[in-house]
């Protein structure tokens, strides 16, 4: 059977598993859509209230998505744009999962995970820029599409397989995750974004 029938749908299953919306609807009894950012994501459930269950979202949505690329590389071990595949597959299935709607997250912590899966050493400095941006600004969401835009050209210095598709994997799924973005874009021009840590926020 083509590699490509399998990977890339498990991959998209793999991916659409909304871990925030879950965890906060079974451990608090609430829709995670319904506050803050209204996004399912590890740093709106840490904004809800539930530090450690945004901690558990973002490692589950990270582990999704690595497992889905690693999948894929031990299906098809020889051809790396399976594993490239699987990781833009699971990323629309974190950001547009079937069961809510087709309106999930923002690629963030999925986006680490596949990244880290196809090649973990640009993926470690990108983390590094993210940080670094984080602790001067506090806006994880500015910190989160600045340290993506840097993986094309980090993963480029680290010379790491370059096929023509692999470059549009580097590139398309940052794309994603700044288009995923519009709304914080928006705050963070009318300076009106929320900053980690502090309480006030608008949808
Ligand atoms: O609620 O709209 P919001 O303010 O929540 O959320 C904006 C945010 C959405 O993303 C997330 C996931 C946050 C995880 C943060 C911790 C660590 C992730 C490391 C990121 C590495 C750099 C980006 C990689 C993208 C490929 O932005």
């Amino acid at each position: 059977m083509n590699p490509w029938l399998i990977s890339i749908p498990l991959a998209y299953l793999l991916g659409s598993i909304p871990f925030g919306y879950l965890l906060v609807r079974f451990f608090r009894k609430q829709d995670i859509r319904e506050t803050g950012s209204g996004n399912i994501g590890a740093t709106n459930v840490a904004r809800s209230g539930a530090k450690g269950l945004g901690l558990l979202t973002l490692a589950l949505d990270l582990l999704k998505a690595l497992i889905a690329v690693k999948i894929a590389t031990h299906l098809v071990p020889a051809n790396f744009d399976v594993a490239v595949g699987a990781a833009i597959a699971a990323i629309v299935g974190h950001m547009f999962p079937v069961w809510l709607g087709f309106h999930g997250g923002k690629g963030v912590a999925s986006g680490l995970g596949v990244f880290l899966a196809l090649a973990w050493k640009p993926s470690l400095v990108m983390f590094g820029i993210f940080l670094v941006i984080v602790f001067a600004t506090r806006y994880v969401s500015l910190a989160s599409m600045i340290a993506a835009s840097t993986y094309p050209i980090l993963a480029w210095l680290f010379h790491h397989q370059e096929t023509a598709f692999t470059a549009f994997g580097y590139v398309i799924i940052p794309v994603l995750i700044i288009v995923k973005h519009h709304s914080n874009i928006r705050r963070l021009l009318a300076g009106t974004e929320s900053r980690f840590g502090s309480k006030e926020v608008s949808a």
